[in-house]
């Protein structure tokens, strides 16, 4: 998910040090290059590291030791210039405020940014859901596509990564033109729908049902408060998912759309909170049924992941803090094996680091198992191969058209990733369409007409 344009000068390197980070754009890929709110620039701290890190990424390639060497020197930020990677210094710090007792079910949702800026801050409040039915919705045409099955250079060093490439070539949906793409069950049949941002004005959300053979069809639109990028998930605990934007301007806040049976959304309810950036991700950490919001701070140090527990209401209620090395992508799913939702954090400057956060299942988590990837811009996770660990779906700049796939290891690592060979795209996101219990991959291509790719898992 992260759009169009929304990369701005994204890395100054890590050298120099100070993380210009405009990430999560890329979720949010924008179609039409309108402005991007989301790039906006953050501060890197320095990043420790200890010895079992360090000898981990030794022996993992030594590519990558140049560049954990190169990028542990000196790291400027904003206030200061501070020096870093001291041998032995902690590995992790992760301050999390229990909240309730944990026993991990379901994921509410995918995770996605979306980003859509209407021009002025209209207000609907109520559920005007009007059907406007797509240009062309009317099926799936399916497209063939390269099916070359890449196995890359190996960056973690362990085997059982994919054996083949776990992805169908592409089916094609023609849609509206929108800005910004999640997928959640809207509907509550058992796959998710997509739903996309609308460009320009007025600010709306549409749903496209999931049709189950990995096609959508004709949108509900409801108007909604000006926003600027959205995840879906459910947090009512109802049994289908809920739009959960990030409200234009100030103050600080989100608004929750419940999701209704006729694939329109009611709203919002508003919470305001802790100023963050547009990283958001909802999963139901506590097992109560009701998807809970995780969003980042929005620059401040240390870097913190801030957990806000679903209320049926659709309020959302500050329950922990996490400490987290610097990230640009945020996303929560099951990664370690357990019965527990982990938290994963990724930063796409060198060196490319993701971070799983194994969670406790009362709000905290333990210590950061860290895999280094490629260079990456947007990144989503999922089950792709529905043996339980969920997998990391990335893309590769500068190769638009194609797709890493890295399967998830038992304790929280990736494997060797394998490429799939796909369309040219702005943003890619993670979710099952089909209800087979495996999550596909949906992008939005370049060009016209707009419309979504879904590569099915096979
Ligand atoms: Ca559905
Ligand atoms: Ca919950
Ligand atoms: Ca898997
Ligand atoms: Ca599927």
């Amino acid at each position: 998910m992260e759009k169009i344009g929304a990369r701005i000068g994204a890395r100054i390197g890590a050298r120099i040090g100070a993380k210009v980070d405009a990430n999560i754009g890329a979720k949010i890929a924008m179609a039409a290059g309108l402005p991007t709110p989301e790039d906006e620039p953050r501060t890197a701290p320095a990043r420790p590291r200890d010895r079992a890190t360090a000898r981990r990424r030794l022996t993992a390639s030594l590519a990558a030791l140049a560049l954990a060497s190169c990028a542990e020197l000196v790291i400027t930020t904003s206030t200061g210039i501070e020096t870093e990677g001291s041998p032995g210094a902690p590995a992790t710090d992760s301050t999390g405020t229990p909240g309730t007792p944990a026993t991990a079910s379901d994921v509410g949702t995918s995770e996605g940014t979306g980003s859509a800026t209407g021009d002025a801050d209209t207000d609907t409040g109520d559920s005007s859901s009007t059907s406007a039915g797509p240009m062309t919705s009317d099926g799936a045409t399916t497209t063939s596509a390269p099916d070359t099955n890449t196995d890359t250079t190996d960056t973690t060093g362990g085997g059982d990564g994919f054996d083949t490439d776990p992805l169908d070539d592409p089916l094609t949906t023609e849609i509206f033109t929108f800005e910004g793409m999640d997928l959640g069950d809207i509907d509550g049949d058992g796959d998710a729908d997509l739903i996309v941002g609308g460009a320009g004005f007025p600010p709306r959300v549409s749903v496209y049902p999931a049709l189950g053979d990995g096609s959508f069809g004709a949108a509900v639109t409801t108007e909604i408060a000006s926003f600027e990028g959205f995840v879906v998930g459910d947090v009512t605990g109802d049994g289908r998912a809920d739009i959960i934007a990030r409200g234009a301007g100030f103050p600080p806040r989100v608004e929750l759309y419940r999701g209704l049976a006729g694939l329109g959304v009611s709203g919002p309810v508003t919470t305001e909170l802790n100023n963050f950036s547009p990283a958001m991700a909802v999963a139901d950490y506590d097992g109560d049924g009701r998807g809970d919001l995780f969003t980042d701070t929005d620059g401040g140090f240390p870097p913190r992941v801030i957990t806000y527990r679903g209320l049926m209401t659709g309020a959302l209620q500050k329950t922990s803090e996490t400490e987290v090395w610097t990230f640009a992508h945020l996303a929560v799913g099951w990664h370690d094996g357990d019965a527990h939702l982990d938290l994963l954090t990724a930063d796409d400057t060198p060196p490319q680091i993701v971070n799983v956060w194994p969670g406790a299942g009362d709000g905290s988590f333990g210590a950061a198992v860290e895999t280094q990837v490629f260079n990456f811009s947007m990144l989503d996770t999922g089950d792709l191969d529905g043996d339980g660990l969920w997998d990391l779906v990335t893309d590769v700049p500068g190769n638009e058209w194609r797709i890493q796939l890295y399967r998830g290891l038992p304790g929280g690592q990736f494997a060797a990733p394998v490429v799939h060979e796909g369309f040219s795209f702005l943003a890619l996101t993670v979710g099952d369409v089909n209800g087979d219990g495996k999550a596909d991959v949906v992008t939005q291509p370049t060009g016209s007409p707009p419309r979504v790719d879904v590569y099915l898992s096979k």
